[in-house]
């Protein structure tokens, strides 16, 4: 695909904490363009294939449980540079971490609880992506 973008999730925290509206603004003013969006409440099996990778990990059960906790937004964001720029907006894993005005910064309430998910690379925000979306739900300018 010629096209660069990522996949993130606005978690089901800052869904809760009523901040889809402010994180998506962010989103848009910081050059994004959303090119596929939905809310949806993930299954256990879902989100422990989503985070397959963390499987050994000690905070994995917890992982799995808080992201079926409640809705999520899943979207694909299209921009040059789209997976690292995005990595950068979203601050570091643990909020206490994170930049100043980075959506963890601002929304998340825990290392875990940390509002937002984005891809770690462009294989992966296509294979995430594949996850949700299919091609007939990708906006492409
Ligand atoms: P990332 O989301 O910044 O890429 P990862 O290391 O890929 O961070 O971890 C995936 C998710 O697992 C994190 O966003 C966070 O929700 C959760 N997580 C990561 N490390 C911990 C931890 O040490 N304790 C609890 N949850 C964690
Ligand atoms: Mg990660």
């Amino acid at each position: 695909m010629a096209t660069n973008f990522t996949f993130t999730i606005v978690k089901p925290d800052a869904v809760r904490n009523g901040h889809i509206g402010s994180m998506l603004n962010k989103i848009t003013e910081s050059g994004f363009r959303i090119v596929a969006m939905k809310m949806i409440r993930m299954s256990r099996a879902q989100a422990e294939r989503f985070y397959a990778v963390h499987k050994e990990k000690g905070f994995f059960r917890d992982l799995v449980e808080f992201m079926v906790s409640g809705p999520v937004v899943v979207a694909m964001l299209q921009k040059e540079n789209a997976v690292a720029d995005y990595r950068k907006l979203m601050g570091a894993t643990n909020p206490a971490n994170a930049e100043p005005g980075t959506l963890r910064a601002m929304f998340a309430e825990s290392t875990q609880n940390n509002a937002v998910h984005g891809s770690d690379s462009d294989e992966n925000a296509e294979l995430e992506s594949s996850f949700f979306f299919s091609d007939f739900d990708r906006f492409w300018e």
